[in-house]
């Protein structure tokens, strides 16, 4: 009897676990732990977090180290110093990173004249009380916290600047004001009437000038971190915050369910807290490929031309991905790392 059972046991044990973690029949992804997903093709944002993981790292120090070197290397010149000028020549940054075992978030807004943004956000976490810190307090914040003080114009920023000015300031974001903005630089001032047509073209807000890093990490034993790190919109009105640095827009992370992180048109995005929403739909059981596409048609309805993606793991390691199919954005890319992939590969999937 015992021999028996003892023969018997091992290969239901086998089978009972490789039903356990192998994906629903119809998921778009294999699942393994730990798993890496990051928005875009950013490799070495990718490559860097899976080296802090298997390098016995946090999940933490991985999305603060991935997101960390995207800012280095100024990715697609939408996140990090030199990049996105405002409308006053100035670039921005905005970043949050949160521990999805604590609920912890620490974010930074309207950061200036400091490169690490995202290294900015996880003291925020370590050594303040607060969530969210804003503009050139942000800024004093970090050089108390040992950051450098620096000019994040480069010669990049400044000619985008120059070629805006000289373009009569197009595009712009403001609306209902004189002299008319989509013809004329400001200053502005309001007009009396207002016309509540929301101008919203593909065009402006085009896949070129939004590219925020967005990553989710989910450890061994389904620790969840998620993080954001980007320069925001280009010729943004200065003070202007995305989607990026709020909790549940720019990403979310819950080690009882999963993790998501959203890219794109942030001021959009932000009144749908995609994020959040995509992990409650993995935490009810739903795909995270379906979770995600449930959240870009929760848009569509209201802004059928909104250029966005979003990246979303559950605790299993399943992943996926969808985006808002407009002109010239048809499929998004992104990155991810498992066991069952080796190495950091990149992904595309066709937008809805
Ligand atoms: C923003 N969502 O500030 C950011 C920009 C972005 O892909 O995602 N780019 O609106």
């Amino acid at each position: 009897m015992a021999v028996g059972r003892g023969g018997c046991w091992p290969g239901v044990m086998v089978a009972l676990l490789l039903l356990a973690v192998l994906p629903p029949a119809g998921a778009a992804s294999a699942a393994a732990l730990p798993v890496v997903i990051n928005t875009w093709a950013f490799r070495t944002a990718a490559e860097t977090a899976w080296r802090v993981l298997e390098s016995g790292g946090s999940e933490l120090d991985a999305v603060e180290r991935g997101c960390g070197q995207c800012e280095i290397d100024q990715c697609d010149g939408s996140v990090g110093y030199g990049g996105s000028p405002d409308e006053s020549g100035e670039t921005t940054l905005d970043a949050m990173i949160m521990d999805g075992n604590t609920m912890e978030v620490g974010a930074v807004a309207d950061l200036r004249r400091v490169k690490n943004a995202i290294g900015v956000a996880r003291k925020v976490i370590e050594y303040t009380k607060h969530t969210l810190l804003v503009g050139e307090s942000a800024s004093l914040f970090a050089v108390k916290m040992g950051f450098p003080y620096e000019d994040l114009t480069t010669q990049k920023s400044l000619s985008l600047y120059s070629e805006w000015l000289n373009q009569s300031c197009q595009p712009n974001y403001w609306k209902n004001v004189v002299p008319d903005s989509s013809t004329s630089c400001g200053p502005y001032k309001r007009r009396e009437e207002i016309t509540h047509k929301e101008e919203q073209t593909s065009s402006q807000r085009s896949v070129r000038n939004h590219d925020t890093i967005g990553m989710v990490v989910i450890g061994v034993s389904g620790t969840v971190a998620s993080g954001t790190s980007t320069n925001g919109a280009i010729h943004k009105i200065p003070g202007r915050v995305g989607d990026s640095p709020i909790a549940g827009a720019g990403s979310y992370a819950d080690s009882t369910a999963g993790g998501a992180a959203a890219t794109g048109d942030g001021d959009i995005m932000m009144r749908f807290l995609p994020s959040y929403q995509a992990v409650e739909y993995m935490r009810m059981g739903t795909d995270p490929t379906v979770a995600c596409q449930k959240v870009i048609s929760r848009i569509q309805k209201y802004a059928p031309k909104f250029f966005g993606a979003i990246i979303c793991a559950n605790t299993t390691g399943s992943y996926g991905a969808a985006c808002n199919k407009i002109p010239g954005f048809t499929q998004f890319h992104f990155m991810v790392s498992s066991p069952l992939l080796g190495r950091p590969t990149e992904q595309v999937v066709d937008c809805i």
